[in-house]
C-alpha cells in the first residue's frame, strides 16, 4: 500500500481477538487463491460462506465476465450457492459467516442483507477498490450501523496490502473494469 496510511480494522461490535484471527487466515488464504480464477477469467473478487464449525459451504469468485450477468458478484454467487447446497432461501438458522477479499458493493450488500447472513468479513474498503480499478462500488450510507441494527456483524480492513497487491496486479495485466457506459 506504498504512499497510503496502513489501514485498522474496523467493526461494528469490540473486536474480538479469535474471530479476527480466523478472519485473516480465511481472507489470507481468498487472496491467494484469487490470483488464479483471475488467470481463469473471473473477475478480482472472491468470497466463502463457513459455518460456525469452520466447515466450508460455499466459495465462488466474481463472474460477471464470464457469465455475462451484471448481477454475478462473488458475494450474490456464494449465497445463490449456499442457499442451494442447504435447499432454503433462509440461511437465518445456520448461523452463517461470509468472508470476502474486498468490501460489498450496493446490491450485494442488499443481498447479504435478505439471506440471513450472521456475520461478514471483508478485505479490501470499497474506496480503495475504486481508487485502484476504478469499479463503481455505488453508495452505501451508513450500512455497518444499519447491519448493527439487523443483529448481522461485520469485520472489515482485514489483510489489506495482500488484496490490495491483487487489485493492482488485475489493473496492471489489463484485465477488464466492467462499469456500464454513462
Ligand atoms: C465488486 N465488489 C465486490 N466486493 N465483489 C464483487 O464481485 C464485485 N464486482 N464489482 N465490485
Ligand atoms: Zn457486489
Amino acid at each position: 500500500m506504498s504512499g497510503n496510511k496502513k489501514l485498522s480494522v474496523i467493526a461494528n461490535e469490540p473486536i474480538n481477538d479469535s474471530k479476527l484471527d480466523n478472519a485473516t487466515k480465511i481472507i489470507l488464504g481468498l487472496q491467494q487463491e484469487l490470483t488464479k480464477y483471475i488467470a481463469d477469467g473471473h473477475g478480482p473478487f472472491l468470497a466463502a460462506v463457513y459455518d460456525q464449525n469452520g466447515n466450508l459451504i460455499a466459495k465462488t469468485a466474481n463472474s460477471v465476465i464470464a457469465e455475462s450477468c451484471s448481477n454475478n458478484h462473488a458475494e450474490m454467487n456464494a449465497i445463490k450457492l449456499a442457499e442451494k447446497k442447504l435447499g432454503t432461501y433462509d440461511l437465518s438458522p445456520y448461523n452463517l459467516s461470509l468472508y470476502i477479499t474486498s468490501e460489498p458493493c450496493m446490491m450485494c450488500l442488499g443481498a447479504i442483507m435478505w439471506s440471513g447472513i450472521k456475520a461478514i468479513y471483508y478485505g479490501v474498503p470499497s474506496e480503495r477498490v475504486t481508487k485502484i480499478t476504478g469499479f463503481d462500488e455505488g453508495f452505501k450510507p451508513n450500512w455497518m450501523d444499519e447491519f448493527k441494527k439487523r443483529g448481522i456483524t461485520v469485520y472489515g480492513h482485514i489483510a489489506t496490502d495482500a488484496g490490495e497487491k491483487v487489485l493492482q496486479d488485475y489493473v496492471k495485466h489489463g484485465h477488464t473494469v466492467y462499469n456500464p457506459k454513462r
